[in-house]
């Protein structure tokens, strides 16, 4: 088979964010640009000749046809097998799965995760290295680099595979092994979870609504939420995976997930709901009239995991990302092992996680994990939750109130400004960064702010350090405002607020959030201006 030698010209904006690299789709269709990226991870990566590699993605506009591209610079490139999803679809913690289980060099993700899909949305191809992990910024920066002087790729000249169908193809002398994209995730899932205890649960009447928004989770909820744990049919909803996800946003939030957060109001007859995002890896988890913070399901999460079948043994550390509340750090605190605080990303716990230094870990951002691959994973949590919930015996929210009765309440909220000039959101991140100085000491009301920083961190394995990872303002009562740019988005400049404050006694526990937050949240545009520079009175999400 013929292995072309294409001459091409060089990107300057292919520069991986928090997640991948992520363009609108006809960015992604400009000559040679999807080829340039792929060359250039080829080049970085670890030596890919006569290993495998996994590859799927989670079915948006251009996955199809970027997979095909990919399968014939991989067998141009020296790869030796390359294991594809069944329809090119994989979600992204099942990618994770296969790296790990078939001990591949690595693996090709391509999505855009929460962001919209279509011919005029947003596409993304991420790569994760041998672990299962995001490639840490140590690889991701030799391969913007490489992409900047980047002249020629390698394609193989031949018809595309048909993946609509399971088995063995090749490619030249690369094997292609077309695979179900579910059977690895559920066995896993099963060696984790009590998955006769959740069968009796839905048995006996439990119901619950899982929505996939058209995105990847579809099969996965269906082959092990229905036919192996025996929920009703129809308890999956919106699980046809669709190129443009209906059209939909595929971010489970109160604000997108909005059919599933109407199944489960007011007279709902069902007692638990979760949604997840485009890839798979985020989750919302719902009680009926109950909404529990990703930060709140983090902290129960740690505290409860003795009680399940895969994390019996207890946990051996927790981290959760730096804007992520506190609430973890009061559990562990009480259980007396350490929890770790990482910038944003999941790409920052794969170290934590190789070392054994930490079980679980999670985002405020929808995201929760373990150490059973190394991306966050969206069903797992879902699965987490039910097993909780068979064991204890008890509604979300009753679980979710003694947590707080317990360890305190963080109340907890993001507001996110989209889709703003990227010269006017710098310009405020830049002038927070100057009023650091005399912001520390002042006082605002009942405020004072204790200390405030551009947060850095020291990977506590490689010693690899992270700046400017989101201004800190941290106050004396433990209440935290942060500031950050996203690193996600395709359109301008996402500004992200996060705001946080604790509340130990009970009997202030049952606040509406943004009622609580409200002069957090006052404090917080006074300091940056928000308002005055970015000319929004209100966020467009608040999550
Ligand atoms: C966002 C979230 C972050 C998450 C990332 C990828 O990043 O805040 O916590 O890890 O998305 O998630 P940013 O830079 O836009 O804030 V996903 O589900 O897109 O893989
Ligand atoms: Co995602």
């Amino acid at each position: 088979m013929k292995i072309n030698t294409i001459k091409t010209q060089a990107y300057n904006d292919q520069e991986p964010g928090t997640s991948g690299l992520r363009k609108k789709v006809p960015v992604f269709q400009q000559s040679h640009y999807l080829e340039n990226f792929v060359q250039s991870v080829f080049a970085i990566a670890d030596d890919i000749t006569g290993q495998t590699m996994i590859l799927g993605g989670d079915g948006r506009y251009y996955n199809k046809q970027a997979i095909q591209i990919i399968l014939k610079m991989a067998a141009a490139n020296g790869v030796a097998k390359m294991i594809v999803g069944q329809h090119g679809l994989l979600s992204t913690p099942a990618a994770s799965a296969l790296i790990r289980k078939h001990q591949a060099v690595g693996g090709l993700i391509l999505s855009a995760s929460h962001n919209p899909g279509g011919p005029n949305a947003d596409f993304g191809i991420k790569f994760n290295i041998s672990n299962g992990g995001p490639a840490p910024t140590s690889f991701t920066e030799p391969v913007f680099k490489f992409s900047q002087t980047i002249s020629e790729y390698k394609i193989v000249d031949t018809d595309d595979i048909d993946l609509s169908s399971t088995g063995q193809h090749t490619m030249g002398d690369m094997v292609i092994d077309i695979i179900d994209p579910v059977d690895t995730y559920a066995e896993l899932m099963a060696q984790l979870f009590d998955f006769n205890r959740i069968r009796s649960m839905f048995e006996s009447g439990f119901s619950m609504r899982f929505d996939a928004m058209h995105a990847i989770t579809g099969p996965y909820a269906i082959e092990i939420l229905e036919n192996q744990l025996g929920a009703e049919s129809g308890t999956v909803m919106n699980g046809k995976p669709l190129e443009d996800f209906g059209g939909g946003h595929p971010d489970p939030n109160l604000v997108h997930a909005h059919d599933l957060v109407t199944a489960l109001s007011g007279n709902s007859q069902h007692d638990f709901g979760a949604a997840s995002d485009g890839d798979g890896d985020r989750n919302m988890i719902l009680g009926k009239n109950f909404f529990v913070t990703p930060s709140d399901s983090l902290a129960v999460m740690a505290a409860n995991a003795h009680l399940l079948p895969g994390y019996k043994n207890g946990l051996s550390g927790v981290a959760r990302s730096m804007p992520t509340s506190a609430a973890v750090d009061r559990v562990a605190d009480q259980l007396g092992i350490k929890c770790y605080e990482t910038p944003t990303g999941w790409k920052f716990f794969g170290n934590l996680l190789d070392a054994s230094k930490i079980t679980l870990c999670g985002e405020e951002s929808f995201g929760t994990g373990s150490d059973h691959v190394r991306e966050k994973d969206g069903l797992w949590a879902v699965l987490f939750w039910l097993n909780l919930i068979a064991v204890k015996q008890q509604s979300v929210e009753q679980i979710v109130k003694d947590h707080w009765a317990r360890f305190g309440r963080n109340y907890y909220c993001r507001h996110d400004y989209e889709a703003i000039n990227s010269q006017i959101a710098d310009e405020l991140m830049s002038r927070l960064r100057d009023s650091l100085v005399s912001l520390k000491g002042q006082t605002f009301g009942d405020y004072s702010i204790e200390n405030c920083d551009d947060f850095c961190y020291t990977d506590p394995v490689d010693n690899s350090i992270s700046e400017n990872q989101g201004i800190r303002l941290l106050f004396t009562d433990g209440s935290r405002i942060i500031y950050r740019l996203s690193g996600t988005g395709t359109e301008g400049a996402t500004l992200r607020v996060y705001i946080e404050k604790y509340e130990a006694d009970v009997a202030r526990q049952n606040e509406d959030t943004q009622q609580a937050l409200n002069a957090l949240i006052t404090i917080a545009d006074t300091v940056a201006s928000i308002k005055k520079l970015t000319g929004r009175e209100t966020p467009d999400v608040i999550t």
